[in-house]
């Protein structure tokens, strides 16, 4: 990517924020995983059902968000609560969402728009989802709702968010709708979501030419299990294929780099397809342990990637990052680790234009459910209560030091 892209003066300089995504925090979606559930996929045969009852709460929750002290927060809007039915859309749906737009800016927040996060409406997912030759034609027509209904409101936008994750985990792993265990389409459904990608890129900037518009990388470190040449070169094939094959066919179409960041794996060529989360608490080097669904916590990690990521010449946004725990304590080591890494490599030069952490809210962790506990607001599923951990306290005087500094 040649062309060097810089950060607009009239945004935000920094972006300090939260992430959640519609499925899960809103209650009450009707999508492909609402099916995948119903099936009993899930572990402990969890269902989403009301999930976090954000769709209830949004402002209330607006109000919780902005008293971390954030500029900015992170969301996504259900393609099935927009369109759910084949080119029919729910006008008070889209006007739900422009609504909860103002109130975000009202509490003064950038809101950053991600228009596919891993959920697909029925009838799309029953014809074969973005594996349809039509399929990224049919994902521009939401696009082009959502776009114009958002207006000048919403100058931030993630298109696909972990375009490789829902690739792996749907189409090879089969752990995800539509539960399939296939090289071939799992490459197939990648390019897809790419072309995806640019077109709504391109109708974006037809739309609401300020906008910036990208995607949300995830980025897993791939080291070798051991140190032979098979470990070694299998970690780079990996490196190259779930990290940067995306980054590189969307090429200048996207105007910063959106990156995800959580722990390693480590590359075994005993189960190529299956990098190891981690080697267990002995074999691991990592100094902060596990995080309780066994990713190792390696902030040097992130580092890494903000430094390898500036060769792609953009201001990049660290889309998400965050950990799963029942320890509050151990989440505030992770976070300070984590941005620690971050100004680390800021002060290195790299062009890092915003941090979100994922995630505001306790919410349904796909097919792990209910369990793991991502959230800086603990909710009581029972009575939908939230409550401020520590951890969301600890962010914000983060957040404070930084922008008395200037990082704001
Ligand atoms: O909860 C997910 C999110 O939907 C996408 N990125 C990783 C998070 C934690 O697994």
């Amino acid at each position: 990517m040649r062309n060097q892209v810089e950060w607009p003066s009239e945004f935000p300089q920094f972006l300090w924020g939260t992430a959640t995504a519609s499925h899960q925090v809103e209650g009450g979606n009707r999508n492909d995983w609402t099916l995948w559930e119903d099936a009993g996929r899930i572990k402990r045969q969890e269902k989403s059902g009301q999930a976090s009852g954000h769709w209830e709460r949004a402002e209330s929750d607006f109000s919780l968000f902005a008293e971390l002290g954030v500029n900015a927060y992170r969301f996504s809007v259900e393609w099935s609560r927009v369109e759910p039915r084949q080119g029919e859309f729910d006008v008070e749906a889209l006007s739900k969402y422009r609504q909860m737009v103002q109130q975000m800016r009202d509490h003064g927040m950038e809101p950053c728009l991600t228009l596919h996060h891993f959920t697909l409406p029925q009838w799309f997912a029953m014809d074969g989802g973005f594996l349809q030759p039509d399929g990224p034609r049919m994902f521009l027509r939401y696009v082009r709702r959502v776009v114009e209904t958002m207006g000048s409101l919403v100058r931030l936008y993630v298109t696909i968010n972990e375009p490789m994750v829902y690739a792996v985990n749907s189409y090879l792993y089969g752990v995800w709708p539509p539960g399939q265990h296939n090289l071939a389409r799992t490459l197939r459904v990648s390019n897809q979501l790419i072309a995806a990608h640019k077109g709504a890129y391109h109708l974006i900037k037809t739309v609401q030419p300020g906008a910036l518009v990208g995607l949300a990388h995830h980025i897993n470190l791939f080291e070798p299990w051991s140190t032979s040449p098979a470990d070694v070169v299998l970690a780079r094939t990996l490196h190259h294929l779930f990290n940067r094959r995306v980054i590189l066919a969307v090429g200048d179409l996207q105007d910063y780099l959106g990156i995800n960041y959580y722990t390693r794996s480590f590359a075994t060529i005993r189960h190529p397809f299956t990098p190891q989360s981690s080697r267990g608490e002995n074999g691991s080097r990592a100094e902060l342990g596990l995080t309780d669904m066994g990713w190792d916590i390696y902030p040097e990690g992130l580092e890494q990637a903000l430094l390898e990521a500036r060769a792609f010449n953009r201001p990049i946004l660290i889309t998400e990052n965050g950990i799963s725990t029942p320890d509050d304590a151990l989440r505030i080591r992770y976070l300070d680790a984590h941005l620690d890494a971050m100004h680390r490599a800021i002060e290195k030069g790299v062009n890092v234009r915003g941090y979100f952490y994922w995630s505001a809210l306790d919410n349904f962790e796909w097919d792990e459910g209910f369990a793991p506990r991502f959230g800086l607001i603990e909710v009581n599923y029972d009575t939908m209560e939230r409550v401020m951990r520590k951890s969301a306290y600890h962010y914000r005087d983060r957040i404070l030091q930084s922008a008395a500094r200037g990082m704001k």
